[in-house]
């Protein structure tokens, strides 16, 4: 049945209590209660008007209850699964557009051998006084293994708070992580994704707009101000560089990845709820190379389809429809058989955008390759 709802703009911002450093705890299946109809209308700003034709997903899990976590990567490494989240907490920053009320300070990694288990939380990976070029705002975090070292690649503002994309290494997939000294060269903006192709090669996927400050730069060069393209020219692309051989530099200038819609034509920045804001991820299923990312504004994660890790890739639908609090962020990756989303929202909270969850709830493909759209909204 297809629905209408109302997005919220704002949450409240209030205290919580502080987050243990390491525990273990059960996968608890706390999301699995059945979705409720979102809304009518919800109180603050009306953001956007949505269509919601999701399916509700048989289970969700969510894998920590002690920790506000978002923007989930996983990975399997070494036959078990991997998460590799923000951690947000209560900084008392207001919430504005450029996202400052995210202003989180370290990572932790989660892993589990079992859909269904036991989540490990393996404490702290890194923080941010370790890290000796960063300013503030750790945000979405991603990670790589290659001859038995493992990466983690994460975004942080620099000390003129411009978001650059460090590397730090650990011979552990949990860590803990030694940051490399500098950012990547040549690395700017946020959201870095790391696919590894079936060749070997390993490209960075990165960028967003807003407080991701994408718009702030072309040509690869910081220019300070806002420059958007007009409504009716092509939005702004994520972008994707071929990762060198040591993990920690690029082998090329990033390039621009192209969108395409069904009729061949670049998405537009005024196609709001299509175009690409943030959070871009590629898998691979069977033989085409799928790219998916967050609409941001319009609070939706879709996916476009492509022949090459370059793209163009050409949009094909969405896979999760807005979930509770402003942000959507997701990572799609194959585990035991059964390919699985992970996302967060902001349910734990009881709606705080900046203080949110990670979530997991198993992917459906249709037999065209087209993937089953999925509805995990759940109310505060
Ligand atoms: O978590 C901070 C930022 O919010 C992420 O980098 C974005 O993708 C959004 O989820």
């Amino acid at each position: 049945m297809k629905s209408t709802f109302f997005i919220r703009k704002n949450f409240l911002i209030r205290s919580v209590a502080p987050c243990l450093l390491v525990s273990v705890f059960i996968l608890a299946p706390l999301g699995c209660k059945r979705q409720k109809e979102p809304p009518a209308a919800v109180n603050n700003e009306i953001d956007s008007v949505v269509d919601t034709v999701g399916t509700t997903p048989d289970t969700v899990y969510t894998l920590s209850s002690e920790l506000y976590t978002a923007d989930p990567s996983a990975h399997v490494f070494n036959g078990r699964l991997y998460v590799y989240p923000s951690h947000d907490f209560e900084s008392g920053i207001p919430q504005d557009d450029l996202g400052s009320h995210f202003n989180m300070e370290d990572y932790h990694v989660f892993s589990m051998d079992s859909v269904g288990g036991t989540v490990t939380d393996h404490g702290l990976a890194l923080h941010l006084d370790d890290v000796p070029w960063a300013g503030r705002q750790m945000w979405a975090p991603d990670a790589a293994q290659k001859n038995g070292e493992y990466f983690l690649y994460f975004p942080v503002k620099d000390k003129e708070d411009i978001f650059r994309i460090g590397v730090a290494k650990s011979n552990k997939p949990e860590g803990p992580f030694k940051p490399m000294d500098k950012p990547i060269e040549g690395s700017y903006s946020m959201d870095p994704a790391v696919f590894e192709d079936s060749d070997g090669k390993y490209y960075m996927y990165f960028g967003g707009i807003w407080g991701g400050q994408l718009q702030k730069w072309s040509d690869g060069e910081y220019k300070g101000e806002d420059k958007y393209p007009a409504d009716n020219e092509p939005a702004l692309s994520p972008k994707v560089a071929l990762l060198a051989d040591d993990m920690v530099s690029f082998a090329e200038e990033p390039k621009d990845v192209v969108i395409l819609d069904e009729n061949g034509e670049p998405i537009t920045t005024g196609d709001n709820d299509r175009r690409f804001f943030e959070a871009a991820w590629v898998h691979r299923y069977q033989d085409k190379y799928y790219l998916s990312y967050s609409t941001g504004d319009t609070h939706k994660i879709v996916y476009a389809t492509g022949d090459s890790p370059y793209g163009p890739f050409t949009y094909k639908g969405v896979i999760l429809d807005p979930v509770l609090g402003w942000t959507n962020h997701h990572s799609i990756v194959k585990y035991q058989g059964k390919w699985w989303l992970f996302f967060h929202d902001s349910s734990m909270s009881g709606g705080k955008t900046h203080l949110r969850s990670v979530k997991m709830a198993e992917l459906k493909y249709l037999p065209d390759g087209t993937i089953q759209r999925m509805n995990a909204y759940v109310e505060p």
